[in-house]
């Protein structure tokens, strides 16, 4: 038996998905190509050759995942509209063929009284924009504030909540630094440009959708990680330091405060130049948020100045080349990520101690694990509940000590394609046969459902 915990009236429990990662019908309905799908389709660039193609096939399955919902008691879902779904060129009118599906998907979704929490963009964008200089470029910050505009027109009266981007550093550096993610490119430079380009596309984005309902909530989402130094060596505390600037203050900093860290700028300058960087786009940027999501799954631990023998670069990190995370005691993920529930609530009093923050919502939080179908069918996935509880906790205590956290979307809804792990990492509440797409609840999915139900977790 452990200590009961209750959450504030009010507060959202729900589950999340981003379309490349569940819909599958890549070529159907008029859907364009997407970056996701040109780089799952290279030789070498996904684990096990595998692609979004089918994926979860929920563009058919939908109705069945919705209902899967409804029966576990999940009050909201976030999920993310495919761009090229809905623009396939990356411009122009939307297509009613992706139209289509998302009011199907929307109908059903408020038959079952679940609360709609929409992405704009999870990563997916049309290659057409990339042929044309993808995130590097300016314009593209200028494409996806259409885009925002024209599906907001489409689709306000139906949902409430909007967010821009989800985890613009990964579009950032994985895609264009280390290149692990779509499009595969390995540019320092164009990493950073694209990292400025993403947020200002956030900003004209939410002022194009302020302005004609004020009424709805507009945010997004962050990928957040406590940076802590391996040790007091000062050459610790400027890696911690560097790696922070990167992964927190570069996007916290403009979106919060309205300017970029100077110490930060300073470490991009002689990579990138700043001239991308013109007058008024911090001020866009700094559009006021109504929502901030926050999405957590680890920490770093950091060492500067002496890497061991057998030190690889992290290729993503371009402000802190020279830098090595420490591999602590602590268990694991099966992704490799320390399991540190405290760095939940660092991460929560955190932004809300530094800055002028709004309401919080943890937008994702989850973990992958070995999950195996047993001989009488069940997932007994004990670990995953083990890790959501002691993350819950965590928020519960950054309520307690005063963050105003609203609510906490689990990652993810089902098993789906995990991105450059292909299908060989299981992130969901509930397990996906990927050869019959049998969907089997594992015992995390009815444990998450007793603490939706309850608000909280009975003991
Ligand atoms: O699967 C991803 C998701 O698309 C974005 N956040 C992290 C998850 C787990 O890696």
């Amino acid at each position: 038996m452990t200590e009961p915990i209750t959450f504030p009236d009010g507060f959202v429990w729900g589950t999340a998905t981003a379309a490349y990662q569940i819909e599958g019908a890549a070529t159907e309905d008029g859907r364009g190509a997407s970056i996701w799908d040109t780089f799952s389709h290279t030789p070498g660039a996904v684990r096990d050759g595998d692609t979004g193609d089918v994926a979860c096939d929920h563009y058919h399955r939908y109705r069945e995942d919705v209902g899967l919902m409804r029966e576990l008691g999940i009050g909201a879902y976030r999920f993310s509209l495919a761009w090229p779904r809905l623009q396939p060129q990356g411009r122009g009118p939307l297509h009613p063929g992706g139209v289509g599906f998302y009011d199907r998907l929307l109908d059903e979704l408020h038959a079952a009284g679940i609360r709609p929490w929409v992405t704009l963009y999870h990563w997916d964008l049309p290659q057409a924009l990339e042929d044309a200089g993808g995130w590097p470029e300016r314009d593209t910050a200028l494409r996806f504030a259409e885009y925002a505009a024209a599906v907001h027109e489409r689709f306000a009266d139906r949902i409430p909540d909007w967010t821009t981007l989800n985890e613009p550093w990964c579009s950032a550096f994985l895609g264009y630094a280390s290149g692990v993610h779509a499009p595969g490119r390995r540019d320092p430079a164009a990493s950073l440009r694209a990292a400025h380009h993403l947020l200002l596309g956030h900003g004209l984005a939410v002022e194009a959708m302020r302005s004609t309902r004020p009424d709805l909530r507009y945010g997004i989402t962050l990928n957040l990680y406590p940076t802590v130094a391996a040790s007091a060596d000062p050459a610790d505390a400027e890696a911690a330091r560097r790696v922070d600037g990167q992964s927190n203050r570069l996007f916290l900093d403009p979106l919060l405060a309205g300017r970029y860290p100077a110490d930060v700028l300073a470490d991009l300058e002689p990579i990138a130049g700043t001239a991308h960087i013109r007058d008024g786009d911090e001020k866009q940027i700094a559009v006021p948020l109504d929502v901030l999501g926050v999405n957590y799954y680890t920490r770093h631990v950091v060492r500067g100045g002496k890497p061991d023998e057998d030190f690889e670069r992290d290729a993503s990190w371009v402000l802190a080349p020279d830098v090595e995370k420490v591999r602590t005691g602590a268990p694991r993920t099966e992704m490799g990520w320390e399991i540190h529930p405290d760095g939940l609530y660092d991460t929560l009093v955190r932004v809300s101690r530094d800055y002028d923050a709004p309401p919080l919502f943890v937008t994702e939080n989850g973990a992958a694990f070995a999950d195996v179908v047993d001989a009488d069918g069940r997932v007994r996935d004990q670990q995953r509940i083990d890790f959501l509880d002691g993350h819950f906790r965590a928020a519960a205590r950054a309520i307690a000590d005063g963050v105003d956290l609203r609510g906490y979307f689990v990652w993810s809804l089902m098993d789906n394609f995990e991105w450059a792990w292909g299908y060989a990492r299981r992130f969901g509440l509930v397990h996906v046969d990927y050869a019959t797409q049998q969907r089997t609840p594992k015992d995390s999915a009815r444990w998450f459902a007793g603490v939706a139900r309850a608000n909280g977790i009975t003991g």
